[in-house]
């Protein structure tokens, strides 16, 4: 993607752009005053007073047409510089360019750019003339307060691009458009795959059948792969007592992000953030020996975060969600190892799910000490000896700062979404702290009590942010052992071919095929669009021929070669499609 910001020439001609959409504005509706107009990585928007106007898409429309009549006028654009007093002068009626200018210094001297009746107040550069602000496209306008502020005043802010030919104006309303496809918002209702209501609340999703299938495929898929690698999973309440986690320091550290306190009687609860507490109480239930750790308690685990409204997004960002989680317990010997077994399961799950495209971050403490449990000898203790195991590992990341969890560093994966967020796959973090708090102990070959470490992590991540993920990686897509719907019947017509599609149809089902039979009386072809549409792997089509000589035919997505095979071939291929995983049909 483009970035304008960055792009010195489309830099120029993209405030450019911003000036004549303010001058389009003004002609349309005199009264309006005008805050900030800057370039953005995508592009380019101002903020504008229009009183209490709403625009809509309509009005945007009208704006464009005005601002082509502008870019038509090739108006000059034309630099002028003013003492402060000139300046407050000239923009006398707009009480916002007044705030700008009052903030600049008694002797600075003030720019401003003129195109026709038109003059704004700014730093530059700008192009020579408003012919070159062609080929733009405005394309949404939102509400924004002034300053960024809730309590200030609401201004609407129009967004745009532009460029300097129309083959890369089209290309990037291309690629805009592929990406709003690509959303997994879109994908997760056009899929029914998962659906939000305002009256459940925000950032709190349901999944829809379709949805619950590919869940339900990945809980079986990561479950199986722990308890191979000798996880112990365990079920524990989504709730737990205040004390629960004053004891572990979310309270002092992690209350601002938590749902506020439930009362119960004379008991105070909240709902969990995190499953830390309750997985360290499992491991207090037992004694442990040297040589019983590392101990791993894994869990499919519901956790509950208040998650800003504005920051909520579909499965990506949710305010109920559920973790992939584990606590590992280990011996301070054998803390390398442990980790190094995280990282190599990390490795190995995104193999399974093809996924390339991803970055390893050192997450570590930031400046703000207060948000972080304050002992810096513990800090320095970890941070360095998970860069010591990184190194060792001989993997790629880079550090950044206040990204660590209040209670250690973490080693993050991060990945982008379609529409561009930097966020969390996976994560695994040094512990030293909680084992302290919950005085965690495990009897050494001296038969002395001493302290385990603790390794946070979590694969998917959350099931609710992977899936989002997946959705987008594979653009709905999804391989044969995670599509809610494997194969699609269609017979050619409904009267003679029916019956060999149910006898074929029943065959695969009582094999364990997710499979649907389309006996809907509709033409052919129009039941094959809506099985590609639906995303749907296979799809099989059975006619005069297959039924005379029992065989079946079958498209791939996105094919339109039909091949054929006797069932029993097609049962092993896609046995075994599902059974490796493929991901490419
Ligand atoms: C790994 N205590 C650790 C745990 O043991 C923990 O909670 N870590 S976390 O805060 O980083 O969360 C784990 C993962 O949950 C993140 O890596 C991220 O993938 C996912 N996640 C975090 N917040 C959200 C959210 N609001 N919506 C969806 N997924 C989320
Ligand atoms: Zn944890």
């Amino acid at each position: 993607m483009i970035n304008f910001k960055e792009d010195e020439k489309l830099n120029v001609l993209n405030h450019s752009c911003a000036h004549v959409l303010a001058q389009a504005v003004k002609r349309l509706y005199p009264d309006a005053c005008f805050w900030v107009g800057p370039v953005i990585d995508s592009g380019f928007y101002y903020d504008i007073d229009l009183g209490d106007k709403k625009l809509t898409e309509d009005d945007l429309n009208e704006i464009s047409k005005v601002m082509k009549r502008i870019v038509k006028e090739d108006k000059l654009i034309k630099r002028e510089e003013l003492t402060k007093e000139k300046a407050l002068e000239l923009f006398k009626n707009d009480p916002y360019k007044i705030e700008l200018i009052n903030n600049m210094d008694e002797d600075a001297i003030i720019t401003c750019y003129r195109q026709g009746e038109f003059v704004d107040l700014c730093r530059g550069p700008h192009v020579s003339s408003t012919k070159k602000c062609k080929y733009f496209k405005l394309l949404k306008v939102s509400g924004a307060y002034y300053k960024g502020d809730s309590k200030n005043k609401m201004l609407q802010r129009i967004y745009g691009v532009c460029f300097d030919n129309e083959t890369d104006l089209e290309n990037h309303l291309n690629e805009l458009e592929e990406t709003k496809q690509r959303d997994h918002r879109k994908l997760g209702a056009n899929l029914k795959i998962f659906m939000t209501n305002d009256l459940v609340g925000k950032g709190l999703p349901m999944w829809l059948p379709n949805g619950a299938v590919i869940r339900r495929e990945l809980e079986r898929y990561i479950v199986d792969k722990e308890l191979a690698l000798g996880y112990d999973h365990v079920y524990t309440p989504s709730l737990g007592s205040v004390d629960l986690y004053k004891t572990s320091g979310h309270w002092d550290h992690y209350k601002d992000d938590m749902f506020p306190v439930m009362k119960l009687d004379e008991e105070e609860y909240v709902l969990r953030p995190m499953n830390c507490p309750h997985h360290m109480l499992i491991y207090k239930n037992d004694i442990h020996s040297y040589k019983d750790l590392p101990i791993r308690i894994g869990e499919l685990a519901h956790d509950f975060r208040y998650e800003a409204s504005g920051a909520v997004c579909g499965l990506e960002r949710v305010r109920a969600m559920c973790q992939n989680d584990a606590h590992l317990f280990v011996r301070l010997d054998q803390v390398g190892e442990e980790f190094s077994r995280v990282v190599n399961l990390i490795l190995d799950v995104y193999k399974d799910f093809n996924i390339t495209d991803y970055k390893f971050r050192l997450s570590l403490r930031g400046k703000e000490k207060e948000k972080y449990y304050d002992n810096d000898e513990m800090w320095d203790k970890a941070e360095n000896m998970l860069r010591d195991v990184l190194k060792k590992l001989n993997i790629e990341f880079y550090e950044a700062e206040d990204e660590a969890a209040f209670y250690g560093p973490k080693l993050d994966v991060q990945v982008k979404s379609a529409i561009g967020h930097d966020v969390t796959l996976s994560t695994c973090q040094l512990d030293f702290l909680l084992p302290e708090k919950f005085d965690l102990n495990y009897i050494n070959e001296e038969g002395k009590k001493q302290r385990p470490v603790v390794i946070h992590r979590a694969i998917l991540g959350t099931l609710d942010r992977f899936t989002a993920f997946l959705l987008e990686e594979t653009k709905g897509l999804l391989p044969l052992w995670l599509a809610p719907i494997q194969i699609n019947i269609i017979p050619v017509n409904n009267e003679y071919h029916l019956e060999y599609a149910k006898e074929i149809y029943e065959g695969l089902k009582n094999k364990g095929f997710r499979i649907t039979l389309d006996d809907r009386d509709e033409k052919m072809n129009y039941k094959i669009r809506e099985s590609v549409i639906k995303k749907i792997p296979y799809t099989l089509i059975l006619g005069n021929k297959e039924r005379d000589s029992k065989k079946i035919s079958y498209r791939l997505h996105g094919s339109d070669i039909t091949k054929d095979m006797y069932i029993d071939e097609f049962i092993d291929k896609i046995e075994n499609d599902i059974k490796t995983k493929k991901y490419k049909y």
